[in-house]
């Protein structure tokens, strides 16, 4: 089944915040943000931006009625800056004006004194200084210090990741229009409506009730509007509250940039050991998590980096501590793989040093060390594994000898362009780590003329998670998908929503839809039993018609539901489901956290110029683990998209921040990101189909994170080809792989040595003088 947005964002017509229609009498937001990244707030001069003519009025910390609080974990983070200001571009005031040029030419009216203090960037300083957004935390399994004995090879080393840009096509923004007995509709480009809701409802003071927020569909989303959506709906909220007129603020492409938190960038040292077998014995590392100027979800993101510390390996031996450094940056939020991809980049960088420092590939350590099934993750879990299925199934598909030998033959006579090869294991655990998190709740209207409505706490972010709904309940109907209206994300209709988020979003509304679909099914079996004077088991609902024994009726759908509706059956259901046998004890960080895990291998090929430092993904060969696809296409997509989205933070986006906390890749000639131009040559998806039952929505395993990681294998690729040219040269475990830092590792010395780097590339380069 086609993704059913294709023909509205085809031809443009698909509704984002900014095409909602807006009421007369809407004003426009823009907040000023703070243009140091931490200091005292002496004075505050708004006179002459409130004098600009169209200006109605600004807002500061001191006009909000409620909380000034938008804290979600930890109760850290003020919505407008009150004596302090944390980060750059951190809100200290929020102006609202007739136009929004009006707004935006205001706050650069505003003017502000402030008293500058110790700016930190770096995750290492600020734990070194204690400053940490909350304790640190070990998972552990068996007894690292005893294991070290058993190990032949013992390699330490560091590894370090940067943030990446969420760059969503469409922006940050909301639209807040005031109701009767003060109420407030809130529409919002929101992965969470609910967290959105709670937001508004603390900065205001209204109770929840009072507070609708609706979200029609996001122009993307990958994390960054898990919370940080909250922000821009409560400036709005706060000023439709006070001037009883509606408010919109929808942000420019450079200030979304330099206002929100991006991926976590991570620093960890690691140690690992394995025995002559080349079995890993033991694995201990420290992770140093970049966490900015406010926890945000900052600590289910570090939850998250140790729960995937490990890969897709056994390791019997496991110690691995993570420290959330509280640091002078926009608060780091939520982006597709939310801390696992940086766990698991760790994991992979010690097994290329081992690799590299015993003379054999990596990718022999990495299959003799696969999970199995039974294995147990660090966190107690055991593994329900398909590792071993996708690793021999992309090994022998796709055949890695031949491709190894086909790199060695170009490598060899090749002198100036070098090919690198790396395969990518991947396991990404689906549930939100956060128990409660993992329930959701669907609304489903039958209406009299056969024509059916749902609701459910989904937002539709490109994912294609309504599509997916509407086949669950086209499936259980049994109707045509043109009965079938997937409507907006609500939270009047839909309560207490989890985010849109951690991969889990189709199963979790999914199900519920499939529970609420079902009820009403088996109403309108039960009554076509009756009139049929046959059992309930013998109806079915097939193909838009009620069939006994497996003989069509002439009672078609739409008589049905009316025949339903004259008897006064419910043509309506609301229904809740909670993912079974899921838990974690935080106090022993011991558990059965995941309703399941997906699985995959990715074989990754690129080509190095090396004279230049650019290169080229020739190839991403994956094989990947569906359960049983309800939507191949849909789940295709999420596959190459998320390659490509890995792919680009670990070789190309480079988030930069100076000492001062001022990001200086601030727009996109600044920041690259894959364009059609750098999207691998060839991507190849072969699908795993398992038979074993899971907890997935039609055992359709969850598709939206898992892919991302693997790109991962671009950066270790890029680093074999880099070696084929520069044996010996040492160059840090350091992503993202830009070209900059190729040229650099390609003309790399030793560590110790003092060695030229390449005697014939040295000599090449003088006559190319
Ligand atoms: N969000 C969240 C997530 O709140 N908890 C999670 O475990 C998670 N995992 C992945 C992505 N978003
Ligand atoms: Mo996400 S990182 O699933 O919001």
């Amino acid at each position: 089944m086609k993704n059913i947005d294709a023909y509205t964002h085809l031809r443009g017509e698909s509704i984002y915040l900014d095409d909602i229609p807006l009421i007369q009498g809407t004003l426009y937001g823009a907040a000023f943000g703070s243009p140091v990244a931490h200091g005292v707030i002496t004075s505050l001069d708004t006179s002459e931006a409130t004098a600009h003519p169209g200006v109605v009025r600004i807002f500061t910390y001191k006009d909000i009625p409620g909380e000034n609080q938008i804290g979600g974990i930890v109760p850290d983070e003020p919505l407008l800056a009150d004596h302090e200001v944390h980060f750059c571009g951190m809100p200290v005031a929020f102006v609202v004006a007739e136009s929004i040029d009006a707004a935006r030419a205001a706050v650069k009216k505003i003017k502000v004194a402030i008293e500058p203090l110790r700016v930190i960037t770096d995750p290492r300083e600020a734990q070194a200084l204690g400053e940490l957004i909350i304790p640190p935390r070990t998972f552990q399994l068996g007894n690292t210090d005893q294991a070290w004995q058993q190990c032949a090879h013992i390699f330490e080393g560091r590894a370090d990741t940067n943030g990446q840009e969420h760059l969503y096509i469409e922006t940050q923004g909301a639209y807040a229009v005031p109701q009767e007995h003060n109420a407030l509709k809130v529409y919002s480009s929101t992965q969470g409506p609910t967290a959105v809701q709670r937001a508004v409802s603390r900065v205001t003071g209204l109770p929840m009730h009072l507070v609708e927020v609706e979200v029609n569909r996001l122009g993307g989303g990958f994390g960054g509007k898990e919370d940080q959506a909250n922000t821009w709906a409560a400036l709005c909220a706060l000023a439709a509250h006070h001037l009883k007129r509606p408010v919109k603020y929808s942000l420019h492409r450079m200030e979304d940039m330099a206002m929100t938190g991006k991926r976590h960038p991570y620093s960890a040292d690691f140690k690992i050991g394995l025995n002559a077998e080349l079995k890993i014995m033991a694995y201990e590392v420290t992770f140093y998590q970049n966490a900015g100027a406010a926890a945000d979800l900052s600590p289910a993101v570090m939850e998250r980096t140790l729960f995937h510390c490990t890969n897709s390996y056994f390791v019997p031996h496991v110690k691995a501590t993570a420290y959330s450094c509280r640091t002078n940056l926009p608060p780091n939020t939520a982006f597709r793989g939310f801390g696992g991809p940086q766990g698991m980049f760790m994991i992979e960088s010690a097994i290329a040093q081992a690799a590299e420092a015993i003379g054999v590939d990596a990718a022999v350590i990495q299959e003799r060390n696969l999970l199995q099934t039974g294995d147990e993750f660090p966190y107690g879990q055991k593994a329900q594994s398909e590792a071993p299925e996708c690793w021999n199934k992309a090994t022998g598909l796709y055949n890695l000898t031949t491709l190894r030998k086909q790199v060695d033959a170009f490598n060899t006579t090749n002198k100036w362009h070098k090919k690198g090869l790396a395969c990518m294991p991947v396991c990404f655990g689906i549930s939100f780590t956060k128990t409660l998190m993992n329930q959701a709740r669907s609304l489903v209207h039958v209406y009299t003329d056969g024509s059916v409505g749902i609701t459910t706490g989904a937002v539709e972010m490109g994912q294609g998670v309504n599509t997916k709904i509407l086949q669950v309940a086209a499936n259980t109907f049994s109707i045509h998908p043109d009965r079938i209206k997937i409507h907006s994300t609500n939270t009047f209709k839909i309560a207490n929503t989890s985010p849109s988020a951690a991969s889990a979003t189709a199963d979790l509304n999914g199900k519920a839809t499939l529970l609420a679909c079902t009820a009403i099914a088996d109403r309108l079996r039960k009554m076509a039993a009756e009139e049929l004077s046959v059992a309930i088991n013998a109806i079915t609902l097939q193909d838009e018609f009620v069939w006994v024994n497996g003989m069509k009726t002439d009672r078609d759908w739409k008589s049905l539901v009316m025949a339903g509706h004259t008897k006064r059956i419910g043509l309506s259901e609301h229904a809740h489901y909670a993912t079974p046998d899921i838990h974690f004890d935080a106090t022993r960080e011991k558990g059965h956290p995941f309703a399941y895990h997906v699985y995959g291998t990715g074989i990754i090929g690129v080509t190095v110029d090396c004279l230049r430092g650019t290169y080229t993904v020739d190839s991403v060969k994956v094989v990947h683990d569906f359960g049983s696809s309800m939507n191949t296409a849909v789940d295709i997509g999420q596959i190459e998209g998320g390659i490509v989205q890995g792919i680009g933070w670990m070789t190309m986006e480079e988030v930069v921040y100076d000492k001062e906390g001022r990001l200086r890749s601030n727009a996109l000639s600044t920041y690259k990101v894959p364009d059609i131009y750098s999207v691998p040559k060839e991507i190849a998806i072969d699908f795993l189909q398992t038979p074993h039952d899971n907890l997935a929505i039609f055992r359709s395993k969850a598709v939206g994170e898992p892919p991302l990681m693997y790109g991962i294998g671009a950066y270790f690729a890029l680093r074999n080809a880099i070696r084929a040219f520069n044996k010996k040269g040492h160059f840090p475990f350091d992503a993202p792989m830009t070209p900059e830092k190729v040229l650099m590792a390609l003309y790399a010395t030793p560590q110790e040595g003092t060695i030229p780097p390449h005697e014939e590339t040295s000599k090449h380069l003088a006559v190319d003088k």
